[in-house]
């Protein structure tokens, strides 16, 4: 017996996630509050780094270089006043860009405070610039405080333009936002760019859970989040993934259904919140996370991706994400939509300012992190 536990030990050793060091890349960049990375899909592999303050820069193809290539400035725009939650937050590209030239940001503006879905293009004649003239509001959506002002946009396998807006904020969701579906905020959006609904700047896509029932915001296409950060689509099963940032207790992962209610402000993860003594009425249904984690862990989640790089072959398949606060990253397994491990990989050493934003892909596929400490990682197997 003692063999079989000894050989059983080993066997899920082997199995399990490897740990991994992180390697600043592009360090001779001038990068301040990196939160968000897209590529156009037009062939060209170029990427786009959102930075918080309110500028779009694409990152040179020799990772050593200090070339600064600005593709869209908007730092003269009150964009952030008090706090590290507001700013440029999102950037998605049409999924005709290359035809069309046509990109979508998210970002936040004051007096009074809320957020902004703008579709913009990029110049015929330099596709390295921004044209900010070209600027169409598509949404503006009240934010009553600095923070939980989410902020990813992402466009699904289907063509539609996906929007997290957070609750709203303060703390414990005061106004009760995330499960009224006359607001936007504690919500999944889903919209189409490509179409016009009556005088809305954008269309419904005809499959909205919501669109035609009465006291529902017809966008809304998941509720009862609180400030979902890390928004991600299953490369092989097309299914969202979200990590929804927790009030006190517990941060968690949820993959997003159509219609689907996360149970924020009743439920954090699957604790009933403290945030209110009501009770939801008897015909709602809250889906569980697929993974939560509380205090002794982290205080606020940065939702991953699924990997699919060749530096580290064995986290292949496995979701990788992170803790803001305690710069722990970790590799989630599933099977059938369960979970099956979670692995820690790497912990943030004393010294280290690590604090992720994002987890995304270079145009090879490969891991790049983004962090609130003005740098981007990039991962290898632990020596
Ligand atoms: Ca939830």
């Amino acid at each position: 017996m003692k063999t079989l536990a000894a050989f059983l030990l080993t066997a899920s050793f082997l199995l399990a996630a490897p740990e991994i060091e992180i390697t600043q890349t592009f360090k001779n960049q001038k990068i301040k509050l990196p939160v968000a990375l897209a590529i156009p899909p037009d062939g060209t592999d170029r990427l786009f780094l959102v930075q918080q303050f309110g500028k779009i820069t694409i990152l040179p193809k020799d990772r050593d270089s200090d070339k600064e290539i600005t593709f869209l400035d908007v730092t003269d725009r009150p964009l952030i006043k008090q706090q590290f939650e507001e700013g440029l937050l999102g950037l998605a590209f049409h999924p005709d860009y290359a035809r069309n030239r046509k990109f979508y940001i998210y970002y936040s503006l004051q007096d009074p405070k809320h957020t902004r879905v703008s579709e913009m293009q990029t110049f015929a004649d330099d596709p390295n610039k921004a044209d900010l003239s070209t600027e169409r509001v598509l949404l503006e959506i009240p934010q009553p405080f600095w923070n939980h002002n989410s902020g990813n946009i992402l466009f699904g396998p289907d063509g539609y333009l996906y929007i997290a807006i957070g609750d709203g904020g303060k703390s414990n969701d005061p106004q009760r936002f995330s499960q009224n579906t006359f607001v936007y905020n504690g919500k999944i959006l889903r919209i189409d760019v490509n179409k016009r609904a009556g005088n809305r700047p954008y269309g419904l896509p005809e499959d909205n859970p919501f669109l035609d029932k009465p006291g529902h915001h017809p966008e809304i296409f998941a509720l009862g989040l609180r400030n979902p950060w890390g928004l991600t689509f299953h490369p092989d099963t097309n299914q969202l993934w979200a990590a929804d940032v927790g009030q006190n207790a517990w941060e968690e992962i949820n993959i997003i259904t159509k219609g689907g209610n996360y149970g924020w402000s009743f439920n954090e993860a699957t604790h009933p919140a403290n945030a209110r003594t009501d009770k939801p009425s008897k015909d709602v249904q809250f889906i569980a996370p697929i993974h939560e984690y509380g205090r002794e862990d982290g205080i606020s989640i940065t939702g991953g991706i699924h990997y699919r790089g060749a530096a580290v072959p064995q986290l292949q398949g496995k979701y990788i994400y992170g803790d803001w606060g305690f710069g722990t990253i970790w590799a989630l397994e599933t099977k059938d939509g369960k979970k099956t491990e979670n692995t820690v990989i790497f912990k943030r050493p004393d010294a280290s300012k690590f604090r992720p934003t994002a987890f995304v892909e270079d145009a090879d596929g490969e891991l790049l992190i983004l962090s609130h400490d003005h740098k981007i990682y990039n991962i290898s197997p632990k020596k």
